[in-house]
């Protein structure tokens, strides 16, 4: 594992932190913590591109994490780009990161992509770690840095949210939560207390809808389930995942814009290899317009001029594709 600067190198600087548009709970919490951290010597300020998650922005409002969206960071001098590694990730803030001439590092887990986005020296990027928040924690371990008790259980919270609750931890991010709750004076239920975001009536619906819309494929010993849905598409996809499916699409295409999300279950991960990013969602890319990117088990699609249900079938199509590799004569039949 290879680490940037030193945290306690950086100083006096005026610093903007930027997570991916649509902010998740672990780039805004990582971003929170990084933020605690830097300020002791540093000016820092979080730009959050186009548009925030609303758990994200629940939890940001609860720990009094501040942020601009888009904001203009022409005065910075250093930015530090947070839990994401492609363009097609940042949105609208593409052009102005490019053209930055400061200091630039970029701190992520998800897949890495093709782009540079920073100098290769000032990129760490690292697919095995759960989440962004683990390795803001490690960061701050390796520059001797102890945290404060905010720092800590926002970042114990980002783990929670990117490791599915633990449903994909490794040894180390036990580890790793063990010490931030320590550090935090945290019991676990406090920060799944601070994580809590009330389900409101339509996205109940939508998820209920998902499951009554969705159609059902055998694809040899996995279930591969698609369903067209109004929005939400990533909760619906963790629904159809929860009551059963081992690989499930959720997509829409209103106003022209289609938008993907899918999920595979740990078993078809392990069993077939299947990576949902690198096997389906940049693939994707080939046969409509627009990108795809991700993480192997949760990853998404944002296009146009395409139906989600053509869209959908595909993802089931390059999902086949994928598991044939491992799996010889599978074969694709729909439950009717
Ligand atoms: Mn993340």
């Amino acid at each position: 594992m290879r680490y940037l600067i030193s945290l306690s190198n950086i100083k006096n600087k005026n610093i903007f932190l930027i997570t991916h548009s649509g902010a998740d709970v672990d780039a805004i919490a990582s971003a929170g913590a990084l933020s605690l951290i830097l300020e002791e010597n540093n000016s820092v300020q979080i730009a959050v591109p186009e548009h925030i998650a609303i758990p994200a922005k629940k939890l940001a409002k609860k720990a009094g994490i501040n942020y601009k969206i888009s904001p203009n960071f022409g005065q910075a001098d250093t930015i530090i780009l947070l839990d994401f590694n492609s363009w097609d990730m940042v949105g609208g803030m593409a052009p102005a990161i490019k053209a930055f001439s400061g200091k630039k590092y970029l701190v992520d887990h998800h897949t890495k992509s093709s782009d540079q986005l920073v100098p290769s020296k000032n990129t760490w990027v690292e697919a095995e770690a759960v989440a962004t928040c683990i390795m803001i924690y490690n960061w701050a371990k390796s520059s001797k840095i102890a945290l404060g008790k905010e720092a800590a259980a926002l970042l114990a919270a980002g783990i929670t949210a990117d490791s599915a609750h633990f449903l994909i931890a490794d040894a180390n991010t036990f580890l790793a939560m063990s010490e931030l709750l320590r550090m935090g004076e945290n019991k676990f239920s406090q920060i799944l207390e601070f994580l809590r975001v009330e389900r409101d009536f339509s996205e109940k619906i939508a998820m209920l809808k998902a499951a009554k819309r969705s159609r059902i494929f055998k694809l040899g010993n996995f279930i591969a389930v698609i369903s067209e849905v109004g929005a939400f598409e990533a909760d619906s996809a963790n629904a159809l995942i929860r009551i059963g499916a081992d690989l499930a699409f959720a997509g829409n295409s209103e106003n022209n814009e289609l938008k993907i999300s899918g999920r595979a279950s740990q078993s078809v991960q392990k069993k077939a290899g299947l990576d949902l990013a690198k096997d389906v969602f940049q693939p994707l890319g080939k046969f409509f317009e627009g990108s795809g990117g991700g993480h192997a088990g949760a990853a998404g699609f944002n296009g146009k001029n395409a139906s989600a249900s053509k869209a959908l079938l595909k993802c089931v199509e390059l999902s086949k594709k994928s598991i044939a590799r491992k799996v010889p004569k599978l074969q694709l039949k729909e439950y009717t």
